[in-house]
Order: structure tokens, then C-alpha cells, then sequence
């Protein structure tokens, strides 16, 4: 892991827009090695991933990339997914947004290649409730991202009221099976695509309002690793999304790693509770 200066981090920007972008944070190398990984994860090779088809000898990394949209968790058989969790520059950036103590507890694993549905307007709160509202996502670009090939959309300043929007299910083919954010006191045509170069970073306040786009750039992968991290002083009262639908630490989840400073609740553990798993595709239908 290459060690980088600490990039700028515009305080004030951040609190007002609710995210910023660290640009080149990771190196080449680093990139290289994480798409590296990724394919060797969508092949079958990189450890047990429920509802993964291991990929045959004739099958192109591409072939097997190109089968799903996401992998849910790939650090709980990733050391390189895991070392980059820890990645100082990230980790740096996360100390002066969230404070010293910072836990991550999830990442996920997108190749979305050309014709993989979007997500729909969403807050990651909504999903994962911190206690103190530090939840902050940290979405990395293995490709270019850029609007063709579906990359994030936010509304800037959404976040700023902290207040979690009604949310819905919906049929739009655009966005995968995950339900949409709706009643919210924002217009769309206010929202901005993030385009990033790949090692770049969008780090975003886990109120804000974003969503992605289908990739339709033709033969494309809009690959990126999105981790995401809180105080380390919260509880975490996530029923976290394992396949089967059970409730894990319903009051206190504790499958997470820290990534700075100390953690106030160390002595409750550090279970390995969370599987790796493959995220439903619309593809297959979201059986509603
Ligand atoms: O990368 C995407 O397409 C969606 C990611 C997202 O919305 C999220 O991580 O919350």
C-alpha cells in the first residue's frame, strides 16, 4: 500500500455539499490490484460467495465479471478489499469528517457492466442507522465513472436537514430492486453527476440523496468498491442485509473493523457474523 500525502479536504465544502471528491487517491498499482481482484472474486477464486457459479476454464474474466452487478461484502474474504478499507489516505480524510475513532462495518463490490440496472434515489442512513449520524460512505472508481456507464448522482446539500425522506418501492427499469426515496424537497434537474477517474474517490455524508444510472456504454464495466464507516463511539442498530433475512446484532452490530483510533465498545468483540453474497440483480426479477 503506497503511502500518499493527505489530499485537501475542504471542511466547510464538505459540510455544506455533503461530499467531496478525493482525486488520484489510490495509484495505478493499487487500482490494477483491485480489479485484479475483482475478477478473481466474480470467477469463484477468491473464496465462498453465496449464490456464486464458479466460472469455468473457458470463461473470460470479463465473461465472469459481466454475470453480476454487485458483490455484497467482499472484504469478509478480501485482503486487498480489506487492506483498502484501511487505506491511509482514505482513512485520513474519514478522521477529519467523523473524528478519531472510525469503524467500517460494509463494503460492496459493483462491476456493473454495460446494460446492469442503476439504484434508485436513496439515503445510505436509511439502510444503516448510526446513533450520531456519521455515516459516511466512501465509493471508489475502478473505471472511469462517468454518466454513460452509471456513475453516482447526488443532490447537493440534501443531507444538510438530516432528516430521512419516505421511501417506497418502485418499478422503474432503470434502478435495481432497492426501494426509491421519494417527497423530497429537491428537484432532480438540481442533481450533478459525479464523474471520477479511476482511483479517485467520492467520500459523501450518509443523508445525502444520490442514485446511479444503467451503464449503457456499450461493452463497459463501471467497476467501483464502496465501503462505508461510522464513529466508532455509536452503537450500530443494523439488521444488516444477510440473504436469509435474519436480524443480526439487532442492537449492536459488531462485525465491523476499525480503521482509526480506539473503539470504546472493544470489549463486546468483533464476531464474524456477515457472508459474502451476491446483490439480487433486476435481471432475475424483484419478486415482490
Ligand atoms: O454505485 C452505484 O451504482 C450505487 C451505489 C450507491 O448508491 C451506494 O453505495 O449507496
Amino acid at each position: 500500500m503506497t503511502m500518499t500525502a493527505p489530499l485537501e479536504l475542504d471542511h466547510d465544502n464538505y459540510d455544506h455539499a455533503g461530499y467531496v471528491v478525493l482525486r488520484d487517491a489510490l495509484s495505478p498499482s493499487e487500482v490494477t490490484r483491485l480489479r485484479a481482484e475483482t475478477a478473481k472474486i466474480c470467477r469463484g477464486d477468491g473464496g465462498p460467495v453465496d449464490g456464486l457459479e464458479p466460472a469455468g476454464p473457458a470463461e473470460s474474466d470479463e465473461e465472469a465479471m459481466r454475470r453480476y452487478v454487485a458483490i455484497n461484502f467482499p472484504h469478509k474474504i478480501s485482503r486487498a478489499i480489506r487492506e483498502t478499507m484501511r487505506h491511509p489516505t482514505i482513512v485520513d480524510a474519514l478522521t477529519r469528517v467523523i473524528g478519531p475513532n472510525v469503524k467500517a462495518m460494509q463494503s460492496m463490490l459493483y462491476m456493473k457492466a454495460e446494460g446492469k440496472a442503476g439504484q434508485a434515489w436513496h439515503q445510505d442512513e436509511h439502510f444503516i442507522p448510526t446513533r450520531d449520524r456519521s455515516l459516511t460512505g466512501v465509493w471508489i472508481a475502478l473505471d472511469d465513472a462517468v454518466v454513460d456507464n452509471g456513475c453516482l448522482w447526488v443532490l447537493p446539500g440534501s443531507h444538510r436537514p438530516g432528516v430521512l425522506y419516505p421511501d417506497r418501492e418502485h418499478d422503474d427499469p432503470r434502478y435495481d430492486c432497492a426501494i426509491e426515496a421519494y417527497d423530497f424537497p429537491y428537484d432532480e434537474a438540481d442533481s450533478v453527476p459525479v464523474e471520477l477517474d479511476a482511483g479517485s474517490v467520492l467520500l459523501f455524508n450518509g443523508y445525502l440523496l444520490h442514485r446511479s444510472l444503467p451503464n449503457t456504454r456499450r461493452g463497459s464495466f463501471r467497476r467501483a468498491l464502496v465501503n462505508h464507516y461510522m464513529s466508532a463511539e455509536s452503537l450500530l442498530p443494523w439488521r444488516g442485509p444477510i440473504p436469509d433475512g435474519e436480524h443480526i446484532g439487532k442492537f449492536d452490530h459488531r462485525d465491523v473493523m476499525l480503521v482509526a483510533g480506539r473503539d470504546p465498545y472493544a470489549y463486546k468483540g468483533t464476531p464474524d457474523l456477515v457472508r459474502t453474497y451476491l446483490r439480487r440483480d433486476r435481471d432475475g426479477g424483484c419478486d415482490r
